[in-house]
């Protein structure tokens, strides 16, 4: 129980394995199966020998999924149905749904999903920074004027005067295009002009960010559109809305409040926890409250009383793409990716795991009450079973932080140091490449990378992003695509769980040129960058697509006529699939390394596979193997580069 007299909990049970499940004698092949980073396999070894159940546990006794479901073919939209479609064509479901309009509704479905999660995420931001304007946020501030400034102009607003008041507009104006009425987003605007211009004629461009989204729930009903091309039509136009709006609203509010990212060195992986500290660690998607946590534990008063209870100070260690965000602005070490989120309680060295939203297991509860660590919700979106809500708005968020902190600190004395297990290698990472802090890395503009891309010294550029999926052993997708490109002479940036990945498998060092082709290995010495570069969390997706516009608008070509694409090797969030079809819906075409439930329909897959370059340009490639995901994009780019006569 906590000392914090206002926290109450319902308790909730540690879940083991089945004994006869996972003998001893079986753990060193199954390790081997699941992971390939020394230090979650060491950590993996010890949870599995702990007996504590895990994420590919789970996914084994799941084991054979629905056929139906699996091929997009179930649908459980009315109360007529449930429905599940068989064979080719002749099956119908009560109301007479067939596969195409089945499996198109159902990916339409999860496209407004992950639009709405992302966006949602934007809206918290912008909310932020209004309140900060207002000097009703205490603990938040403007950390980037000059991108306040710039960002006011971008959206047509009056620049000039305090920097409260730009900001209050600027926050206004953000929140209005959720639902703004003049028919188009701010940010549409940054799309090269014959790029915009096909998406209009496509019908694809979005009107507001909400309206895309309700609009695409309005057509999963039962008896709305049964044309599966006009369905996913829609979804891309959804989609399109995250991209280009709510997510992009998240990237830039966040850089205006907490700093836009610059190139800076870093630790990752499960080896930054420490033995001697009080380890908190920081889970989700939002650095809104964790940016406070970071003011809260450099406290003196914290270290003082970290000290009290013997230990040597406070740290802090990100997951997933909260973890993103404050590697990116403050170098605060990452331990992990998606699927490092039970390994960093299963230490055994973990007081406390505050989580704000999005990726997180709800069993995380279960596993920290096999260990002593608590874990601390904090969003009235994300009320979790057996953790401790301490609610969080920007009103409250500092005094919030501090409380968190101190639970943390009161729970090192719980701490069994003959249970923990920290492995002793943390790997370097540089990162915090914004498309700002490139830009200044090559004198203020984007040219000579242009410049290099059409000399051929570097031969495109592929964007390496989303998650971890146990069903592919974990990073391997990542790490192998990103390789097999890098010596292909194509730069890769990443974003996400992608980008964690790769770090630590060393990849984020500029020493890891040395993996890559000869010209673009000569390019990263010369610059001192390493050949994969980490551009943020997932709602900077959109820092990649401002960046392919304004390497676009430079050459005077639209984004598709680019040599770039897209990857998700191990993807597995709804989110990840409206990404995918904002990067399409852009221009860029995207290899997916994880089928997604579409296989009931071959017009489906005919369409995103193919057709869809009709309107857009760009298509999606579904390939497991990321081997062979490298040649097909490494082929893509090299007929990139021909259409342009380079
Ligand atoms: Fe989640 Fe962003 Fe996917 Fe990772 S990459 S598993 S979405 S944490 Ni976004
Ligand atoms: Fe069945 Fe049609 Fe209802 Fe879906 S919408 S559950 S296919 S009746």
């Amino acid at each position: 129980m906590s000392e914090d007299p206002e926290l109450e909990i319902i308790t909730v049970e540690c879940i083991r394995t089945p004994p006869e499940h996972i003998t001893p004698d079986k753990v060193p092949a199954k390790v081997e199966e699941r992971a390939m980073d020394p230090t979650v396999k060491e950590v993996l070894s010890k949870t599995m020998l702990d007996g504590v159940e895990t994420v590919w546990d789970r996914l084994e006794k799941q084991q054979p999924h629905c056929k139906f479901c699996e091929a997009g073919l179930s649908c459980q939209r009315c109360a007529m149905g449930p429905c599940r479609i068989m064979g080719e064509g002749k099956s119908r479901g009560v109301c007479g749904a067939g596969a195409d309009l089945i499996v198109s509704r159902n990916l339409l479905d999860q496209i407004a999903t992950g639009a709405a999660s992302h966006s949602d995420h934007g809206r918290e931001v912008a909310e932020t920074l209004l309140l900060t304007a207002r000097g009703k946020a205490p603990g938040y501030g403007i950390a980037d004027e000059g991108k306040l400034r710039s960002l006011a102009k971008e959206y047509g607003l009056d620049a000039e005067g305090p920097v409260e008041k730009v900001a209050e507009r600027l926050a206004m104006a953000m929140l209005d295009e959720y639902g703004t009425m003049k028919g188009e987003l701010s940010m549409a605007k940054r799309l090269p002009a014959g790029t915009y211009s096909m998406l209009k004629e496509a019908g694809m461009l979005p009107r507001s960010i909400d309206r895309e989204i309700v609009e695409a729930m309005h057509r999963v009903h039962m008896g709305v559109g049964a044309d599966y091309r006009n369905i996913l039509t829609h979804g891309v136009r959804a989609s399109l809305g995250d991209g280009w709006g709510g997510s992009m609203i998240g990237t830039e509010a966040s850089d205006v409040l907490f700093g836009t990212p610059q190139v800076r060195n870093s630790k990752v992986n499960l080896g930054v926890l420490k033995h001697d500290q009080v380890n908190i660690s920081l889970h989700g998607h939002n650095p809104v409250l964790s940016e406070m946590v970071v003011r809260a534990a450099s406290l003196p008063e914290m270290k003082r009383r970290s000290e009290e209870v013997g230990a040597k100070g406070i740290n802090l260690v990100g997951l997933c793409c909260t973890g993103n965000e404050l590697l990116m602005r403050k170098g605060i070490p990452q331990a992990g990716n998606h699927l490092s989120q039970e390994l960093v309680i299963t230490t055994g060295a973990l007081e406390v795991m505050i989580v704000d939203y999005q990726c997180i297991f709800p069993s995380l509860p279960n596993t920290a009450a096999c260990y002593h660590t608590k874990v601390i919700t904090t969003s009235p979106k994300a009320k979790i079973p057996g953790g401790y809500y301490l609610e969080v708005n920007p009103e409250n968020a500092f005094e919030q932080a501090k409380r968190m902190v101190a639970i943390a600190v009161d729970n090192f004395k719980n701490r069994s140091p003959e249970r923990v297990v920290i492995p002793n290698h943390p790997v370097d990472a540089v990162v915090g490449f914004s498309v700002e802090a490139l830009r200044a890395a090559l004198g203020g503009t984007l040219k000579p990378l242009l410049d290099l891309i059409l000399e051929g010294k570097i031969r495109g550029a592929v964007g390496i992003v989303g998650c971890n999926n146990p069903k592919i052993k974990h990073d391997y997708g990542h790490i192998t695509l990103a390789k097999e490109l890098i010596r292909r002479n194509i730069l890769v940036v990443e974003t996400g769980c992608a980008a964690i990945a790769c770090a630590e498998a060393g990849l984020m060092v500029p020493e890891a040129a040395d993996l890559a082709g000869k010209s673009l290995g000569n390019v990263c010495r010369s610059l001192g960058i390493p050949p994969v570069l980490h551009m943020g969390s997932c709602v900077d997706n959109t820092r990649i697509l401002t960046l392919a516009a304004e390497l676009a608008n430079l050459a005077g070509v639209r984004m598709d006529q680019l040599p770039v694409a897209g990857a998700a090797p191990e993807w597995y969030s709804p989110k990840a699939v409206a990404i995918g079809c904002y990067f399409v819906g852009s221009g860029i075409s995207v290899s997916l390394g994880v089928m997604p439930k579409i296989s009931g329909s071959p017009n489906v897959i005919q369409l995103l596979t193919d057709d869809i370059q009709g309107a857009v340009k760009a298509k999606f490639w579904v390939e497991p193997d990321p081997k062979k995901a490298a040649a097909i994009l490494f082929d893509h780019i090299e007929t990139k580069r021909a259409d342009l006569g380079l």
